[in-house]
């Protein structure tokens, strides 16, 4: 008796155990709770929210009431009541009349369709909203603040999306490869979907949920018109089912070809009677199973990808045939503005304004242009894409990218929202001082009536879903962003550290110094100044600046870097490619000139002399080596920093992110010695004196191949 009692205490304990390792720290994301380690503040949690009220129910309630109980019973240390009455003290939670009444000072009308309202009312705290969505984003804000420790009583909170849909964009094939992917597989197992449902599927809603994130394309913007045929809808569908609670819609990416691909018809011309109907009648088909699908993203003309420029028709005929096939359902089309070719001898800087501003109040009111963040394509730092300002009548929505495929893909560690925000916050000038980019994708600065931003996701099956630890962050920071594009750098990385690593006050400030520094780090040891397109070719990875006969010029680190004896640096003034001219007047003569040209961009827009005096008194080339260095120098503060964490974060991710910071260090002096090694080349100047010196030739860096390395296969 007393020997089994005792085999079944230990697999208890066991497991105990082992649900805390699977759940712990490496996939719990932002969501995942901890009891509150500040004995004072506990005691004070306990007294404040002993007893949750949600009045009404629907799926999203029920979750909202789910995720309250489970996530306030581990803050908290003990169980909670939820059978309170609507008078109890504690949490009253509803977006019914009967909850809006205990507020009312309150202006609901303000808050819009997913805003919610975290407010004291007596010895009540109510979270309020005008629906289902905006109570469920209430309470993991509510859980948010629990999370960070924040004191009780806790200040009001109003806060509503500034943005409509923030949707992630995943860029993966139906055979579960990722383009661009550095964490493993597709999450979405498509051979054993409709009828297994993976727990991912609903982790992921839930993290996505708690960020406010609205919305999914499922598959790579290198479409396949499979994923539109009747059995991957049903697919598509029982995905959409998992994420409809969490206030979460699915997209697919829509192939131009498709209706010869998988219709049968001999084109896929967009003003074709046929096309149109053989789309109207795909629409009808989707919505028939997925009644709240979002729409289509579609990548046309650009990188091989079909497109009706194949049948002479624009951009805009192409995204109204897919517009009104989907506007009877209430869906949009998200038409990309990444578009470039090899054939126009023109600055690829300049290609993508030049398609679409002539198009500018052509499309559709269910249309949105989503745009690059940058001109060229998701570099570490590039100044804002000159469409941002200059269509007034068409909404364009950001595109960001959060996986890190010129950002030292799966092994460095890099937090992304300075990048974010140097973006977000750029101003235009297009209506005036202020005009910022944020206003146009707000929709603000021209009164767009539909607003968005994608991030393209890092997510994959990988135990912690985004290879990298930090990556989460990035995830999160997206989310955060898309919701308030005003929330700083700085304050996202707290919320995200502390639900991440907790809340003790060393780790907080030293994982937050190790964050802030480490996008200026990695522009410095890979494209300072501002190089661009300088990475591998195809897999774009590490460095290879010599490259120059890749299949199209555009696609060579030499057309962006344009080294010779005189200089470096890409000349876009009216002297050279005149891509300047595509801004407003006052930023492209802030550009324009050499001497007020921020530094962090001159050689985007300048071809400068080697011997150039930068703001610090050295040259370029003496600059440029000064950059390179101290890129290498951050990364191994960085590095040392993480290791006097040693003990304060869990020994899993303590380790894993040592060995990715070795590697870091090891590739950003790589990056280093190679660049400098070539750049030097051209300038015919050594190393100023004092720096180490490159340990190997460049020739020993030109041959370096890696034929697999994540973004060469299929
Ligand atoms: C580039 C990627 C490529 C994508 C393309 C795009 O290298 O894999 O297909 O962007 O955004 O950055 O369409």
């Amino acid at each position: 008796m007393i020997s089994v009692m005792k085999t079944t205490c230990c697999s208890i304990l066991f497991l105990v155990l082992f649900h805390f390792c699977r759940a712990g720290h490496h996939d719990g994301l932002w969501i995942r709770y901890t009891k509150t380690d500040n004995p004072a503040l506990l005691q004070q949690y306990r007294r404040a929210f002993p007893v949750i009220h949600i009045q009404g129910g629907s799926p999203t309630l029920d979750l909202a009431r789910t995720e309250l109980q489970q996530g306030l019973r581990t803050i908290l240390g003990q169980p909670v009541d939820t059978a309170g009455s609507f008078m109890s003290i504690g949490i009253i939670a509803g977006a019914g009349k009967q909850v809006q009444e205990l507020l009312p000072s309150e202006d609901f009308t303000q808050l819009g369709k997913e805003g919610f309202v975290i407010r004291q009312a007596g010895n009540r705290l109510v979270i309020s909203a005008n629906t289902d969505a905006g109570i469920l984003y209430g309470v993991y804000h509510f859980l948010r603040l629990l999370q960070t420790q924040q004191p009780v009583p806790l200040a009001t909170v109003k806060s509503s999306p500034k943005i409509q849909h923030r949707i992630l964009n995943h860029w993966d094939n139906l055979n579960r490869y990722v383009e661009r992917g550095y964490s493993g597989i597709s999450i979405w197992n498509w051979h054993t979907l409709p009828d297994y449902i993976d727990q991912r599927y609903i982790d992921y809603a839930r993290a996505n949920a708690a960020i406010g994130i609205n919305g999914t394309v499922l598959t790579n913007v290198n479409a396949n018109a499979l994923v539109l045929t009747r059995p991957y809808l049903e697919k598509v569908a029982a995905l959409a089912k998992v994420f409809r609670p969490y206030g979460i819609r699915v997209y697919l990416t829509a192939r131009f070809s498709a209706p010869i691909e998988i219709g049968g018809l001999k084109t896929a011309d967009p003003l074709d009677a046929d096309v149109q109907a053989w789309w109207k009648t795909k629409a009808k088909e989707i919505y028939d199973i997925i009644p709240d699908f979002g729409g289509f993203l579609v990548k046309a003309n650009s990188e091989g990808q079909p497109g009706p420029q194949n049948y002479k028709r624009t951009h805009a005929d192409g995204a109204n045939m897919l517009a009104d096939a989907v506007a009877p359902f209430g869906g949009i089309v998200m038409w990309r503005a990444f578009v470039y070719t090899n054939e126009t001898p023109e600055d690829r800087f300049k290609q993508a304004y030049n398609e679409f501003k002539p198009l500018d109040g052509q499309f559709r009111n269910n249309v949105l242009v989503q745009v690059k963040n940058g001109p060229i394509d998701f570099q570490p730092r590039e100044p804002f894409s000159p469409l941002f300002g200059a269509m007034p009548k068409t909404p364009l929505m950001m595109e960001f990218q959060v996986t890190q495929e010129y950002l030292g893909q799966g092994t460095h560690l890099l937090y992304e929202a300075q990048m974010f925000k140097e973006a977000l916050e750029a101003d235009t000038w297009q209506k005036g001082k202020g005009s910022t980019v944020a206003r146009v994708i707000d929709g603000s600065l021209h009164q767009y009536k539909m607003t968005g931003i994608a991030g393209v996701a890092n997510i994959g099956n990988d135990a912690n879903w985004t290879g990298h630890p930090f990556g989460q962050a990035n995830w999160y920071t997206f989310g955060r962003l898309a919701w308030d594009h005003e929330l700083s750098a700085t304050a996202i990385a707290d919320e995200w550290i502390k639900q991440s690593f907790g809340n003790h006050k060393t780790t907080v400030n030293a994982v937050r110094n190790i964050m802030l520094a480490s996008y200026p780090a990695l522009v410095n040891y890979m494209t300072p100044l501002g190089l661009h397109h300088i990475m591998g070719t195809g897999h774009h990875y590490g460095p290879a600046p010599w490259v120059s006969n890749a299949g199209r010029a555009d696609w060579n680190p030499v057309y962006y870097h344009q080294a010779d004896t005189v200089g470096i640096g890409f000349n876009r003034t009216a002297t050279g490619s005149n891509a300047l001219a595509q801004y407003a007047p006052q930023v492209r003569q802030l550009y324009e000139n050499i001497n007020t040209c921020p530094e962090a961009y001159l050689l985007w827009f300048h071809h400068v002399p080697w011997q150039h005096k930068m703001r610090s008194g050295r040259t370029l080339w003496e600059e440029l080596c000064h950059d390179y260095y101290a890129g290498v120098d951050a990364v191994k503060t960085i590095r040392q920093q993480w290791q006097g964490l040693k003990g304060l974060v869990d020994e899993e991710r303590f380790s894993q992110v040592s060995m990715l910071l070795d590697i870091q260090v090891k590739e950003a002096t790589w990056w280093r010695d190679a660049c400098l090694l070539y750049f030097g080349q051209f300038s015919r100047r050594p190393l100023p004196t004092g720096y180490e010196q490159p340990d190997k030739t460049l020739e020993y860096y030109q041959q370096l191949r890696f034929p697999y390395a994540p973004g060469n296969g299929q």
